[in-house]
């Protein structure tokens, strides 16, 4: 047993996969840092009643959260999980490399073009999120803010695929000049990425595969990022 637990989100028939890039970037932080933990699954239902309990406070419940059973020590949210990693393990691989404040810029910047990522996993999501009564009450928030359906957000697949590889065409010319995005080692940068495509992947393995890993005849860039990249997930 570690001292250190991830808390994450279980996805029916997933057999503990982790899709969600919020847990993601946690996990792929502690393998990044080489640091042993155990992942505790939690069903998106049960996260109200789970997580305040170790949390103590009134913030809205989310995972991740990480224990630090060996300091008492409780940890919520994906940038403050590699805050805290960073300033524990400071002999460990880093992800900031001493330059916070530029990949949190890097991640919002991220998280901005993340939308057609998500389109293209949120119908599978909403199917595989819990019970019917946890589907239902997914579906119902969700809509309400998108202020459609989730068929509607989703939108075409085809567009949101061309939108996708539109994007990644900046990671493709970064990576054909530098082995991780963040640089000559890996970083933060690596971890946001990854943990979008990984949600895909996850999600929606095929179209993942063959129309965004694959997605330009005879560019491997992306793939063999991906693939040096695995033994983080
Ligand atoms: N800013 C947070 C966001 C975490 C978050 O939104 N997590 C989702 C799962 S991916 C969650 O726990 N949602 C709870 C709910 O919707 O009730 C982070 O980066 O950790």
């Amino acid at each position: 047993m570690q001292s250190i637990k991830l808390y994450d989100l279980a996805l029916n028939d997933f057999e503990k996969k982790c899709g969600s890039p919020n847990t993601l970037k946690a996990r792929i932080s502690l393998n990044i840092k080489g640091i042993p933990f155990d992942t505790v699954w939690v069903q998106l239902g049960e996260i109200p009643t789970v997580i305040p309990k170790l949390t103590k406070t009134t913030e809205t419940p989310t995972v991740p959260i990480i224990v630090d059973t060996s300091k008492n020590l409780v940890i919520q949210d994906s940038w403050k999980i590699a805050q805290y990693l960073e300033a524990t393990y400071p002999d460990a691989p880093s992800l900031f490399h001493g330059n916070e404040a530029l990949y949190k810029a890097a991640q919002e910047s991220i998280d901005m073009l993340s939308m057609p990522f998500s389109c293209l996993v949120i119908v599978n999501i909403a199917n595989r999120i819990g019970d019917e009564a946890v589907k239902n009450e997914f579906r119902k928030t969700r809509e309400a803010m998108f202020g459609t359906t989730l068929e509607n957000f989703a939108g075409n697949p085809e567009d949101k695929i061309k939108l996708a590889n539109e994007v990644l065409k900046d990671i493709r010319a970064k990576l054909a000049k530098s082995v991780y995005l963040s640089g000559s080692k890996v970083g933060w940068t690596d971890v946001v990425w990854l943990s979008y495509l990984v949600m895909v992947d996850v999600l929606n393995h095929d179209v993942f595969q063959a129309r965004i890993l694959d997605g330009v005849p005879g560019d491997n860039t992306l793939r063999e990022w991906y693939e040096r990249m695995a033994k983080y997930v």
